[in-house]
C-alpha cells in the first residue's frame, strides 16, 4: 500500500510511515481513539472524495451522482438498522458539526439548554464558555456529586425543573460511568424539553449491549471512530418528527458538499458493528478498562468515582504528587499514550491539570486482554511514581514495543 505516495511525494509519505509506526509500536489508550480496519481505511482513500454532492440522495445540486446516491442510502439504511432509528444523517462530519446542527435545529440563539459541565466530564459543545455552544445559547450545567463522583439523578431533575430549559444534553467525554439515558429522557419531557444524547465515547459499548441505550432520546449523535471503530466523522439519529429540521440544518445550514468517502466508510464500519465478532469485542473493552482501574487502585492510585463501568478510566495524578502533564508526558516517553484531562472540581488549569484520562478501545482491538492490561498497569504505575526517570521510561518503551509487536496492527502498511 502507499506506492504512489512513496514514489511521487516521499517527505509526505515518510510522516505517514512515521506515523503508522508510532502507532503500530505504541499503546494506543486514549480512550477516543482507535485503529480502524483496513477496508474503512480504503474506503476513505478512494476517487468518492473527488465528488460533489450538496442535498441529499435524489436531490442533489449537482449531476453525476448516481453511485453516490446509492452509496449514501446505504449509510444511510444501515445506520437505520444498526440503531433501530427512524432516521439518520450521515452527512455530519465531525461531532462538533453535528452538535452545531442539532442545536441550530432545536434552538434559536439565546434559548436555554443543559449539558455537562466540562470540568465534570461534558464536552466542549455540551456548553463550554469559549465555545460556540456556550457563546450563542444560554447553557446551563450539571455535574456530580462532590463525594461520589457521579451523577445524581434526583438532582439533575430538581435543577432541570428550576431552570425550564429546552434541551437537555446527556453523554459526556470524560465520565466513568454509566450513564441513565432513560431518567435523562423522563427529566427532559416531564419538563417539556427535548432530551438529546451525545453518545460518542460510548456508542460501540451500547450497541455491544454493555451499556444502557440511548434509545428513549429524541435525538442522538455519534462519533463515529471511537468505540465504533470506523472513520473520523459523526452521524445524526432521530425520531422522525425532527428528521426534516435536523436534515434542514445539517445541508444547507451548516455544511456544503458531503464527503461521500467518510460516508462510504461509515457504511463500512456500521457492517463492521453489525458482525458477530463487534459484541464480544466491545464486552471485552469494558472488562479490560475495569481490571486497569483495579491494578491502578491496587497501586493506590486514586481514580475518579472509584473505578469506571465504560472504556475509561479518570486518574487522579495528583494522588501521585504529580501533574496531569507530567504524568502523561513521561508515559508518552514510555510509548504509552494518554491524555491529561481535568477532574471534576479541578482546582489547577485545563493546560496543566490534575487528571489523565485512558481508555481500552485501541489496545483490545489489538485483542490484549486482562493478562496484559495487568502488566500495562504495572508499567503505568511505575512511570506515575518516578516520571523523571529516563532509564526507567526507555526500558518500559522497549517492553511495550514488543508487547506491540505480538499484537501487531495494519500487516498491510509494512
Ligand atoms: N476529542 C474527543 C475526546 O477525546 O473525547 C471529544 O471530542
Amino acid at each position: 500500500m502507499l506506492e504512489s505516495l512513496k514514489k511521487q511525494d516521499t517527505v509526505v509519505y515518510d510522516l505517514v510511515q512515521k506515523e503508522i509506526t508510532r502507532q503500530k509500536d505504541g499503546l494506543c489508550m486514549i480512550p477516543s481513539e482507535n485503529h480502524a480496519s483496513v477496508a474503512v481505511l480504503e474506503a476513505m482513500g478512494t476517487p468518492l472524495s473527488n465528488k460533489y454532492a450538496e442535498g441529499y440522495p435524489s436531490k442533489r445540486y449537482y449531476t453525476g451522482n448516481e453511485f453516490i446516491d446509492q452509496i449514501e442510502n446505504l449509510a444511510i439504511e444501515r445506520a437505520k438498522k444498526l440503531f433501530n432509528a427512524d432516521h439518520a444523517n450521515v452527512q455530519p462530519n465531525a461531532g462538533s458539526t453535528a452538535n452545531q446542527a442539532i442545536y441550530f435545529a432545536m434552538l434559536d440563539v439565546g434559548d436555554k439548554a443543559m449539558g455537562m459541565d466540562l470540568s465534570h466530564g461534558g464536552h466542549l459543545t455540551h456548553g463550554s464558555p469559549v465555545n460556540f455552544s456556550g457563546k450563542l445559547y444560554n447553557m446551563v450545567h450539571y455535574g456530580v456529586e462532590k463525594d461520589t463522583e457521579k451523577i445524581d439523578y434526583d438532582k439533575l431533575a430538581e435543577l432541570a425543573d428550576k431552570e425550564k430549559p429546552k434541551m437537555i444534553i446527556s453523554g459526556a467525554t470524560a465520565y466513568p460511568r454509566e450513564i441513565d439515558f432513560d431518567r435523562f429522557t423522563k427529566i427532559a419531557h416531564d419538563i417539556g424539553a427535548v432530551h438529546m444524547a451525545d453518545v460518542s465515547h460510548i456508542v460501540g459499548l451500547i450497541l455491544g449491549g454493555v451499556h444502557k441505550d440511548s434509545k428513549t432520546a429524541d435525538i442522538t449523535m455519534t462519533t463515529t471512530h471511537k468505540t465504533l471503530r470506523g472513520p473520523r466523522s459523526a452521524i445524526i439519529l432521530c425520531k422522525e418528527e425532527f428528521a426534516k429540521p435536523i436534515d434542514k440544518a445539517v445541508f444547507p445550514g451548516l455544511q456544503g458538499g458531503p464527503m461521500e468517502h467518510i460516508i462510504a466508510a461509515k457504511a463500512v464500519a456500521f457492517q463492521e458493528a453489525m458482525e458477530p465478532d463487534f459484541k464480544p469485542y466491545q464486552t471485552q473493552i469494558k472488562k479490560n478498562a475495569a481490571a486497569l482501574a483495579k491494578v491502578l487502585m491496587d497501586n493506590k492510585i486514586r481514580v475518579v468515582s472509584g473505578g469506571t463501568d465504560n472504556h475509561l478510566i479518570l486518574m487522579d495524578a495528583t494522588s501521585m504528587g504529580i501533574t496531569g502533564k507530567i504524568g502523561s508526558t513521561a508515559l508518552e516517553e514510555a510509548g504509552i499514550y494518554c491524555n491529561r484531562n481535568t477532574i471534576p472540581f479541578e482546582q489547577r488549569s485545563p493546560f496543566d491539570p490534575s487528571g489523565i484520562r485512558m481508555g481500552t478501545p485501541s489496545i483490545t482491538t489489538r485483542g490484549m486482554k486482562e493478562d496484559e492490561i495487568g502488566q500495562i498497569g504495572e508499567w503505568i504505575t511505575s512511570v506515575l511514581k518516578d516520571p523523571e526517570n529516563s532509564g526507567l521510561k526507555e526500558e518500559i518503551k522497549e517492553k511495550v514495543k514488543k508487547l506491540c509487536n505480538e499484537f501487531p496492527l495494519y500487516k498491510e502498511f509494512e
